[in-house]
């Protein structure tokens, strides 16, 4: 069976972080590993605390499932802090892990800083050694310093943020008006994957860059290219809506 490990928040709720990652991972048959970088006290309207977990105790999380399993792909979510993410940088790099899917978690929607200021500089030194990077436009934005109002500053973005050395740079439209376009940049072309936009409450959208993220991780396992990992995880994500729609 193949092994994805997810490193993110904790989040009472189960909508979004580790536990919803797990789901989606068990959803596609991949063993789900999982590190938590933070407890958060929320529920699916708003983020009321943070408490990051120390970096050494976030590595030796790490350390202990890389003594038994070998993950065939790494999805990153909510790190918390400046030193989480430096930690993670050198842990990664240690530990030769592939198939990394970076989603820069940097601020709950209501408001909740997700990740310290300066962690947000430092977790440039991440990108490097991502497969893909999905920012939604709001993190886009603060990475690459383009102010997105549309598909084509969607695409500058991610043309500077590939430039940051990831692989692959996904920037999700979702927070674009009109029909939604998520956009892939591979630093020769863009793949541009659209949809009618999911009309759904604020807490049934809550979480959905996280099982994004796991979904397209659970595909890199799988030994699934970029591309198409990314078509069936959003394929997968529009399912869990409708249901989500339909029961809660
Ligand atoms: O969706 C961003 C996010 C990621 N991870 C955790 C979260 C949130 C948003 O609230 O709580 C743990």
């Amino acid at each position: 069976m193949k092994k994805v490990l997810a490193i993110a928040g904790f989040d009472p709720s189960g909508w979004a972080g580790v536990q919803a990652d797990l789901r989606t991972l068990e959803d596609f048959s991949v063993m789900g590993l999982s590190v938590v970088t933070s407890l958060t006290a929320q529920n699916r309207r708003a983020v009321k605390a943070t408490l990051h977990i120390p970096p050494a105790f976030v590595r030796k999380q790490i350390t202990a499932l890389l003594e038994e399993f070998e993950p065939d792909a790494v999805k990153i979510g909510m790190l918390g802090s400046a030193g989480n993410v430096a930690m993670l940088v050198r842990a990664l790099r240690g530990a030769k892990l592939r198939n990394i899917v970076l989603d820069p978690v940097f601020r709950s929607t209501s408001g909740m800083p997700l990740l310290e200021k300066r962690g947000i500089k430092a977790l440039e030194a991440m990108f490097p050694l991502a497969a893909v990077v999905t920012p939604n436009v709001p993190e886009a934005s603060i990475i690459s310093g383009v102010e997105i109002k549309s598909v084509k500053d969607a695409e500058e973005a991610a043309r500077r943020i590939y430039s940051l050395g990831p692989a692959h740079v996904l920037v999700k439209g979702g927070h674009l008006k009109g029909a939604p376009a998520d956009i892939l940049y591979d630093g020769s072309g863009f793949e541009y994957y659209g949809g009618k936009r999911i009309m759904a409450r604020r807490e049934v959208l809550h979480g959905t860059g996280c099982v994004l993220s796991s979904a397209i991780a659970a595909g890199l396992a799988a030994g699934e290219p970029v591309k198409k990992a990314v078509r069936d995880a959003r394929a997968y994500l529009a399912e869990v809506l409708e249901d989500r729609m339909r029961r809660f």
